[in-house]
């Protein structure tokens, strides 16, 4: 029986702006990804390891980030395990740009950087792995219980339902009816998301399905499964903190005779995470307030011992919901933060406010008979007419803001956003001008 280890999104070096707040948590990827080679690549002693893009956070890496992968990868080349990677959307190399650090740790012998190559006339072409000049888009692996021929993509972002058919062709060209064949795919497939945003369709990669036994997936940084062929294991860890209630994991993937089974592992080193519910309802005092909250967060959580080893101190999430009794001026929530941290000790302490401040309690109304997007709406429409220089355009600058926010949860680029933001506001003061405010 062959063996092998497939992870994607593993996402060492986790940029600033991920991560959560002022905490660095770039060494809990390490450690997640570390743990997770120990336990299924190594302890499991497989044939191989595939990641499925997001290697790396950012295709500039930093040193520390060098560190950590250099770290997992020399004890897999020391055990004689092949690492096979393609590039990501976090990690491709610039499209004008002969170098990567994907393409130097290819060249120096640590992993097998797959990607296709193009013909002057644009003609996709897949080349064997040539081990002299450590380049290839598709590589044979043999093991004592049969061979794997693996075929690696690139990036394509929200052309990849376009590229399939050429991708097909390709592949189909080079497939060996004797050998178990895997492909690897950066993308996030359509049904598996909650934003809307383009992904490719079911119908799409089933025209995979007769080049290709195993699909390996990464992108989603959530598990999910197609029939049996398809897999994608989600991030190793919680790249923000909606991740943490994603199923997410790393797959044990045992092949014989042509038939593989596939095993969502997930029991490795991930940064322990505690959610609390708070509900305000009926504190008419901030101290009142206070009191209750940590009633009810000694009954749920227990203080992490500062004594004890850090990699066990939680992240603790505390959200304040439902209608304040008092001015919302008067709730601190930084101040609540500091006890809380001050009291429990958690490697990191959120506290997220949803609650309804009693001055803006008609925006809301009666919230029952409304879809929280609609609230949302509404509540922000109403937050914005209050500044009177805004009023005319509430209606179209909450419509931005929805947008920003939107653009924001399918991780576009800042600049992106600031630019949407800057060319609606320019809307909105010629339009100012033109009605003589
Ligand atoms: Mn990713």
């Amino acid at each position: 029986m062959a063996k092998f280890l497939h992870i994607a999104d593993i996402h060492l070096g986790i940029s600033r702006y991920r991560r959560f707040g002022t905490v660095d948590r770039t060494r809990d990827f390490f450690e997640a990804w570390s743990d997770c080679l120990q336990r299924y690549a190594l302890a499991e002693e497989v044939d191989f390891v595939v990641i499925a893009g997001d290697f790396f956070d950012t295709r500039r890496v930093e040193p520390q980030a060098m560190d950590h992968a250099m770290f997992g990868l020399v004890k897999l080349k020391d055990a004689g395990i092949p690492v096979i990677v393609v590039e990501g959307n976090h990690d491709q190399r610039e499209a004008s740009h002969q170098f990567s650090w994907l393409r130097s740790l290819a060249k120096w012998g640590f992993i097998k950087l797959l990607e296709p190559f193009y013909e002057d006339d644009g003609t996709i072409r897949f080349d064997p792995w040539n081990d002299v000049t450590r380049k290839g888009s598709y590589i044979d692996i043999d093991t004592a219980d049969g061979g794997f021929r693996i075929f690696g993509t690139t990036w394509y972002g929200t052309t990849v339902a376009r590229q399939l058919p050429a991708l097909v062709d390709a592949i189909q060209k080079h497939r060996s009816a004797e050998r178990f064949s895997l492909m690897l795919l950066h993308t996030d497939v359509e049904g598996q998301l909650n934003r809307p945003i383009p992904a490719l369709p079911v119908a799409k990669i089933n025209e995979l399905k007769s080049t290709v036994d195993y699909l390996a997936l990464g992108h989603t940084h959530k598990n999910f499964e197609i029939d049996g062929w398809v897999y994608n294991p989600g991030s190793l860890e919680a790249c923000n903190i909606d991740e943490y209630a994603n199923i997410r994991g790393a797959y044990l993937v045992e092949v014989k005779d042509g038939k593989h089974e596939a095993r969502l592992m997930r029991d490795y080193w991930q940064r322990p995470f505690v959610r609390v519910r708070f509900e305000v309802g009926g504190r008419t005092t901030p101290e009142e307030l206070h009191e209750a909250l940590f009633a009810q967060l000694h009954t749920e959580i227990s203080s992490h011992d500062p004594d004890q080893e850090a990699n066990l101190a939680p992240i603790l999430e505390v959200t304040l919901t439902g209608q304040l009794g008092f001015k919302s001026s008067l709730l601190e929530l930084n101040r609540l933060r500091d006890e809380i941290k001050e009291e429990f000790h958690p490697f990191l302490c959120i506290v997220r406010d949803l609650t309804v401040p009693v001055e803006y309690a008609v925006a809301s109304g009666s919230t029952e008979h409304h879809s929280r997007a609609d609230r949302e709406r509404r509540v922000i429409e109403s937050l914005i007419a209050r500044d009177t220089r805004f009023q005319e355009y509430a209606g179209e600058m909450t419509e931005m803001m929805l947008e920003a926010k939107r653009l924001a949860l399918a991780e576009e680029q800042p600049e992106k956003i600031v630019a949407l933001i800057e060319q609606r506001l320019g809307a909105f003061s010629t339009k100012a001008i033109e009605s003589g405010a």
